[in-house]
């Protein structure tokens, strides 16, 4: 029986160059599948009319990313085989092209400037109270929970003062403070324009609803605030979306969204309590 003859060192180099063009083209189809299968699987639907644009805006970036993506990884795959060594030439060098630099400098900046630009006049949108009656509710969030606080029947939050060492700092001589209901649920009301006013009692802490496509942070002193307008009724995730400490992983909870009428109705039984 005869042995197998040994390849030459240049067989090895032309069939790892082959290998690895195809590598390169297993890992650009494995990343689009990947992305898609997230977009499609992992994406709650909107529920809010402010996260339906937001929601197209991140379709156009994926849309764009994938594009370039295919198009970067695909080719080098395709060079890496086409031009492996066949130890018939010399590699050929050329140190400057200023045709290809032009198209990969503009092409991208072009690119850029109009996500950002769409980018920015959304966030202007999102951040511009909606014209009409808001709902108002006050989320507090803590190490490692979340509560909130609904301005009583004369439509008004009380006063807050961080000084003031009582639950959610309502300064006890602001009368619009008295009948202020506070409760671990947080209700939202569909249909009509929410301000959530966002207040933390010790570190930083993020407001994330996934299916609102929106997220607010939570900064020790002040008061931020969030708009949006629900357009489901529902319970939905919320999770706190900034490290904040060893219980951060505990602090997922839940926003209902719910009808005025049974929001009123809920807010008649905790004033009865
Ligand atoms: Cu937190």
């Amino acid at each position: 029986m005869e042995s197998q003859p040994a390849r030459s060192p240049l067989e090895e180099v032309e069939r790892s160059g082959l290998g690895l063009g195809l590598v390169l083209w297993l890992f650009t189809l494995v990343g689009v599948l990947g992305a898609l299968y997230a977009r499609w699987a992992w994406t709650p639907a909107s529920v809010t009319r402010e996260g339906v644009p937001i929601q197209q805006l991140f379709d156009v970036i994926l849309a764009i990313l994938l594009v370039a993506f295919v198009l970067v990884h695909g080719l080098l795959g395709y060079f890496v085989i086409r031009y492996r060594t066949r130890g018939d030439r010399p590699a050929a060098y050329f140190p400057h092209h200023t045709g290809l630099e032009l198209t990969y400098t503009l092409i991208p900046a072009v690119v850029l400037v109009a996500l950002s630009v769409a980018g920015m006049s959304l966030w202007t949108r999102v951040h511009t109270p909606p014209p009409g009656d808001p709902f108002v509710v006050e989320v507090r969030a803590e190490q490692f929970s979340w509560s909130a606080r609904y301005p009583g029947p004369d439509g008004r939050l009380g006063r807050v003062d961080n000084r003031v060492a009582r639950p959610f700092n309502v300064d006890p001589q602001d009368p619009a403070g008295r009948d202020d209901i506070t409760s671990s649920q947080i209700y939202l009301v569909v249909g009509r324009p929410n301000r959530i006013l966002l207040r933390t009692r010790d570190v930083q802490h993020s407001f994330w609803v996934p299916a609102f496509r929106l997220k607010k942070d939570f900064v020790p002193g002040a008061t931020t605030e969030l708009w949006l307008t629900p357009t489901q009724t529902g319970e939905f995730d919320l999770a706190c979306a900034e490290l904040c400490g060893v219980g951060h992983y505990t602090m997922a909870g839940k926003v209902r969204v719910v009808t005025q009428e049974e929001f009123d109705r809920w807010m008649r039984q905790q004033a009865g309590r």
